[in-house]
């Protein structure tokens, strides 16, 4: 088969442990029985199916990468293994994973206390409870200091006023995590509040009436939040994206994130997000390339199969090196998370070159495909149009490519 052509080029997976064999495996069933029947129709009639949570859960794999509190503590090649076989199934399944997993849990896992980890993490790794998180604004994604949303003090509790853009999953949550500025004067770390333990430097200048971010566990269900599916998607059509707008949503002290003060607090739960795009992104290009190679052996041009031109040949020899040239990267990149030593300028480099190149062997997969690469018989046209969704979110190709080139320079150009 091609895709065991594929495989064997590289032969990534005498580099692999059992354990996570085991892992690609489940999840590769888990895609072929829950996502592929159906994903084609899903995504022409743009239906997100919100039972996907609870399947996800079954398999294990919602916040699978965390440790206790009903996660699995699977290592982070394991996880970025299944978020490759998610998403050959499509970016919105590998998406509703990560705003579960990488996101929403990983905050109230890094950032929460213990009361609130017990509380809220057990369902959502069983997809009985769905999560999402709140930070990108309407006026854009890429400057997150700039954000408007205000949590203000009021007796005991919070109020959070504001508008948030793109939250994944927001129509269908059942609790976001939302990151606002605190307004002057608003004291995060008063004595008796849950964050005076816990809370890092940041909040203190808060205290004394600076404007630190601060993390807030807010159920969907509480009075003034609101969310509005996006609608008129060409992208991620079998995925939920939302408009939030918070008027005076009133919660009470025990919401506040204790351990995360500054940026940061979501920044460390979207290096989980973009390391799981790293190895994920390339699962999409990994359905292009086994659709183009299976095509290219039966469809014929000129009396012989379009395979046996030397520019096919020469097209998919290229696409599959940068194909398995990132999967080795991916590989490495997880080789350092689960040694503790990965930073945020690698996870960069990861998720730069995974989305581009992923990009560019959908669209050439589709050229193989000829005519037919535009209908939704194929899933490269599906897959492309995602992947234009995956290089804008969780930091655009140009702000990664500005990390990266503050790393080589040392000088920050943003
Ligand atoms: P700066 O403002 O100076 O730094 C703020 C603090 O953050 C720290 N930091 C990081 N910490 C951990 N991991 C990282 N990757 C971090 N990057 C920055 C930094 O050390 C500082 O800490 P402290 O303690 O000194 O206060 O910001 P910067 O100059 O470091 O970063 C600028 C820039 C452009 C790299 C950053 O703003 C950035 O990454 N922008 C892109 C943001 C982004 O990815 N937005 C899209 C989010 S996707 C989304 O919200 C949708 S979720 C998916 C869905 O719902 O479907």
């Amino acid at each position: 088969t091609a895709a065991a052509r594929i495989d064997e080029l590289i032969a990534i997976d005498a580099l692999l442990t059992d354990e996570e064999r085991t892992w690609r495996d489940r999840a590769r069933g888990f895609v072929r029985e829950h996502v592929l029947p159906t994903i084609a129709d899903d995504y022409e009639q743009a239906r997100f199916r919100v039972e996907l949570a609870h399947e996800l859960g079954d398999g294990g794999f919602l916040g699978m990468h965390l440790s206790g509190f009903g996660c699995a503590g699977a290592g982070a090649v394991a996880y970025g293994l299944v978020c490759h076989e998610l998403e050959f199934g499509d970016s919105g399944v590998r998406t509703f994973a990560s705003v579960q997993g990488s996101l929403a849990m990983s905050a109230i896992r890094k950032h929460g206390s213990d009361e609130q980890r017990w509380k809220w993490l057990p369902g959502m790794a069983a997809g009985e409870t769905i999560g999402c998180f709140a930070l990108t604004e309407p006026q854009g994604g890429s400057d997150p200091a700039a954000m408007t949303t205000t949590a203000r003090r009021e007796g005991d509790g919070w109020v959070l006023d504001g508008r948030k853009r793109w939250i994944g999953l927001a129509s269908v949550a059942d609790v976001a995590i939302v990151w606002a500025k605190v307004v002057d004067g608003s004291d995060a770390s008063e004595p008796g509040s849950s964050a005076a333990a816990a809370a890092p430097p940041a909040a203190a200048a808060a205290a004394a009436g600076g404007s630190a971010v601060r993390g807030f566990i807010v159920p969907t269900s509480t009075p003034g939040f609101t969310a509005t599916p996006i609608a008129g998607k060409l992208s991620m059509r079998a995925s939920v994206q939302c408009d939030v707008v918070l008027d005076g949503v009133r919660v009470a002290a025990d919401a506040l994130l204790p351990g995360a003060s500054g940026l940061s607090g979501p920044f460390s739960c979207l290096n989980e997000a973009r390391y799981g795009i790293v190895w994920g992104a390339l699962g999409a290009a990994r359905a292009c390339l086994e659709a183009a190679l299976d095509r290219s052996v039966s469809r014929e041009v000129f009396g012989r199969p379009i395979g046996g031109y030397q520019l096919t040949q020469a097209k998919v020899a290229d696409l599959v090196v940068e194909y398995q040239k990132g999967m080795l990267l991916a590989l490495h990149l997880g080789r350092l998370k689960e040694a503790g030593r990965l930073a945020p300028a690698q996870i960069s480099t990861g998720k730069l070159n995974s989305v581009r190149e992923a990009l560019r062997i959908a669209h050439e997969c589709r050229t193989i495909l000829g005519g037919d690469g535009i209908t939704a018989e194929f899933p490269v046209m599906r897959h492309a149009a995602n992947l234009e969704s995956v290089r804008t979110y969780e930091g655009t190709d140009e702000i990664h490519q500005l990390v990266i080139g503050r790393a080589l320079t040392g000088l920050n150009a943003f």
